[in-house]
């Protein structure tokens, strides 16, 4: 039966993708820059209404934007309204009455998406009560107080308490690896922006102490990182148990879980994020600002004395574990992260010279970030790092860096159907992340050159993630009028509310086809934006990370003035 309903669905997609669809960014758009609405069909001209009236005010054409789109192997026509900056409420039809989800044009529009987003890591957090206050209805009592057990692996028997921080995704496993990239992103976000993330009224437990919310968010895993990290300065990989947890609230996961073995991945993430909370938290908590930066250069001192990536080769699962592996062969961007930020922390020239040394190892070509790949982070911080202490011509040639590889999102944007900064084999699993991390480097490098098209491409990934897309949809939980429903996220599942937890954003379409929903949904023909279902049980398109939201927090907060 449940085949059945789910081949019915499926050929209901189909069939509903035969109709002409008109797409746009669902929250909406600023009342002073660019705003595009995508057709999938060669409609001659476009309406924009007004919700309030019903009366048209701005009509335009409809032009090809791309032809024979590769990413989404259809024809993708674009009309642009930019022009339009009246606040209020709006929809876009066509003169056959086909019409798009309504949307928003104020200054305002993007408030809701950053405090979801940012609110979203709060409902990750592990080890306390939800409490009703904050969580309202998803709220859960406290889960998983017996973290952790040493694994055999990791050394003889022995309970350490690394309890708190955050669930890493759809499953209730705590990575120190993609915690690093994920507290590194939002700590980029407030060091850099500080006034656009200045929020002390979330409604999570610190708000109104007069610290920043994001800064408590980020506080709450700094916490738990803290316990990770061995007395000799070596930080633990991760704490789960042997196998995924079934579709159960967290506060039913009974049992120990497992602490599995240092890595140096994970020191020299920790490393870094330490590092740089030093720097973020001196303004606001001096001791627990000087806890950070100790834990840090003790993480660095074991990694010094230990130059070879350890485990041997990366690490890996031991047998009988099966969660996520977070496995990476080449130690060398985290070290370099961690260098650079321990730098930019002391000034010490120790952590400099490790940085003019390795920087360029093998070129010093930027790319985008990912867990596995935090070079770009390091480079980031070293040009948007302190002008007394840094090399001025170092700084000046990774600038260019930047700027060159920021030109080719702007013209794979160009070349896109939906104007997506990635390539169409860039659809990897946690696809939306990769088109956020883009934004954000185009953010960086807007800021650095006020070139309107690194900002105008920084705004189309954020409009794809909210509803810009093939899929019509809002890959962001609770926000949009058709958001993702069904994500692959326990609590969701398990909670019996029909509304999945907000402020969470699903990882979007999957080339590799890595679990059967997808499998039985297309072929490894199938376009690869196209590889997206919104079911509970594609983990490879519908899960949900803290290492996806980090950058969106970002761009959101970017973007809300
Ligand atoms: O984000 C990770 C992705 O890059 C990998 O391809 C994938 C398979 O190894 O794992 C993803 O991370 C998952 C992690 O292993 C466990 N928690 C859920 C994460 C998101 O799916
Ligand atoms: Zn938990």
């Amino acid at each position: 039966m449940k085949k059945l309903i789910f081949a019915l669905l499926v050929a209901v997609s189909v069939i509903s993708n035969l109709h002409a669809q008109i797409f746009v960014n669902q929250a909406g758009y600023l009342p002073e820059k660019n705003k595009v609405a995508y057709f999938d069909y060669p409609a001659d001209s476009f309406y924009v209404i007004s919700k309030l009236t019903g009366s048209v005010i701005f009509k335009s054409e409809v032009k090809p934007n791309r032809i024979g789109d590769p990413a989404t192997g259809k024809n993708i026509y674009a009309g642009d309204f930019s022009s339009l900056k009246t606040n209020g409420e709006f929809y876009v039809k066509d003169s056959k009455g086909n019409k798009s989800y309504n949307f928003k044009i104020s200054p305002f529009v993007f408030e809701e998406t950053l405090n979801k987003s940012l609110k979203g890591f709060y409902y990750q957090r592990c080890g306390v009560e939800l409490h009703e206050k904050y969580a309202g209805d998803f709220k859960h009592s406290e889960c998983h107080l017996e973290d952790g057990e040493l694994h055999p692996q990791a050394g003889a028997k022995e309970k350490i308490d690394v309890t708190g921080g955050w669930h890493d995704a759809g499953d209730y496993g705590k990575y120190v690896v993609n915690a690093g990239i994920t507290v590194g992103t939002l700590l980029m976000a407030y060091e850099m922006f500080p006034e656009k993330f200045s929020a002390d009224d979330l409604n999570i437990p610190e708000s109104g102490n007069k610290m920043p919310d994001i800064l408590d968010e980020i506080r709450f895993e700094l916490d738990w990182l803290f316990k990770m990290q061995r007395m000799d300065g070596a930080v633990y990989f991760k704490v789960t148990h042997e196998n995924f947890e079934s579709f159960i609230m967290p506060e039913f996961d009974k049992g120990t879980r497992l602490i599995l073995p240092v890595s140096s991945t994970a020191t020299a993430d920790f490393a870094s994020v330490m590092a740089r909370a030093y720097r973020v938290f001196s303004k606001f908590d001096k001791s627990f600002a000087s806890k950070c930066l100790t834990s840090a250069e003790k993480a660095w001192k074991y990694l010094s004395d230990n130059h070879e990536i350890f485990p041997k080769n990366g690490f890996k699962n031991p047998q009988g574990t099966r969660t996520g592996e977070y496995g990476d062969g080449n130690d060398s961007d985290e070290r370099l992260w961690a260098a650079t930020e321990l730098f930019l922390a002391t000034g010490n020239s120790v952590y400099h010279n490790y940085f003019l040394d390795n920087y360029n190892k093998p070129n010093s070509n930027f790319s985008t970030m990912s867990w596995p790949n935090v070079k770009p982070l390091a480079y980031l911080t070293y040009i948007f790092g302190d002008e007394t202490l840094v090399n001025k011509s170092v700084q000046s040639e990774l600038k260019k860096s930047l700027i060159n590889y920021s030109n080719i999102l702007v013209e794979r944007s160009r070349n896109d159907g939906f104007n997506v900064s990635i390539l169409p084999d860039e659809y990897v699993w946690g696809s939306t992340g990769v088109v956020l991390n883009t934004s954000v480097l185009l953010i960086c490098a807007h800021e650095l050159t006020k070139n309107s098209d690194y900002y105008n491409t920084a705004l189309h990934q954020f409009n794809y993630i909210l509803g810009t897309n093939v899929h019509n949809i809002s890959f962001l939980t609770g926000i949009g009028a058709n958001p993702v429903m069904n994500i692959h996220h326990r609590p969701s599942g398990a909670d019996n509310i029909v509304d999945p937890v907000p402020g969470l954003l699903s990882g979007g379409p999957e080339k590799g086809l890595s679990d059967q929903i997808l499998k039985d949904a297309f072929t490894y023909e199938t376009p690869n934006a196209l590889k997206f279902v919104d079911h509970q049980g594609s983990y490879a398109s519908n899960e949900i990370a803290i290492n996806w939201n980090a950058p969106l927090v970002f761009v959101a907060g970017y973007f809300n003035k």
